[in-house]
């Protein structure tokens, strides 16, 4: 055996009948195709431990060498919420004044967005996730791995658990966004990767209807003989 397997500990694996598996798997898409991205937030309060819970959920994603180069920052503090939107808004003003081509101004139609950037108050806390391009020890430069692909994963898990405890999130792209590494003070092998409003969605929401492409778009089935072809 490998040297480095000798501490390896056996693989609790979670088992199921063959029906069983294929309801869970139904009830797990159904659940998570009713995730929409919300843009009108309620400021009703929520526990800060339903947040914990699903951060945590976020940190189990697999990563590149187990390094989990993320860190997750939850801001409620009205003053840093008011400075963040503050700074979103100046630079989505230039992008929407001329940063954006008109191909991306026509492909944004549909969303209705534009500059204003009011839910960054309104959610009850904005995670701002932040990648790790190296981590620091006392000092000394350690290298991570699979940086934006890592995160990327913790911040699927994160969305999925934020919409599993009934609350509603959005992925935000203010750019640049460096301005959220200076206001929340992180140090400098820490780089903003998305900043997601979570709460409940306002009694009034509204998303835009749009659609999700059917299976057939999105996976090709290479089986021996008939590639290419889904039963
Ligand atoms: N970052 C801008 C613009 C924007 C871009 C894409 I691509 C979107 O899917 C949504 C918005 C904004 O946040 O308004």
């Amino acid at each position: 055996m490998p040297k480095a397997k000798n501490n390896f500990i056996p693989y609790k694996a979670i088992r199921f009948p063959r029906e069983e598996m294929l309801r869970r798997s139904r009830e797990f898409y159904q659940l998570m195709d009713r995730r929409r991205t919300v843009r009108d937030f309620s400021d009703k309060p929520v526990p800060l431990e339903i947040i914990e819970q699903i951060i945590l959920a976020a940190s189990s994603a697999p990563s590149g060498a187990n390094k989990q180069p993320w860190t997750f920052c939850v801001v409620s503090d009205p003053e840093l919420k008011r400075r963040i939107r503050e700074a979103a808004e100046k630079e989505e003003y230039e992008n929407y004044h001329g940063r954006m081509s008109e191909e991306w101004l026509a492909d944004l139609e549909p969303f209705g967005t534009d500059w204003h950037k009011p839910f960054l108050e309104t959610a009850p806390y904005l995670i701002v996730v932040f990648k790790k391009a190296y981590d620091l020890a006392d000092g000394v430069k350690k290298k991570n791995y699979y940086v934006n692909e890592s995160v990327g994963l913790a911040t699927g898990f994160l969305l999925a658990a934020i919409h599993n405890a009934g609350l509603a999130s959005l992925t935000h792209t203010p750019s640049p966004m460096n301005f959220l590494q200076e206001i929340l003070g992180r140090p400098e092998n820490e780089r903003p990767f998305l900043l997601i409003p979570v709460g409940y969605p306002a009694e009034d929401a509204r998303v835009p209807d749009i659609n999700r492409k059917e299976l057939g778009d999105v996976m090709v089935v290479y089986e021996r003989g008939r590639e290419g072809v889904r039963e």
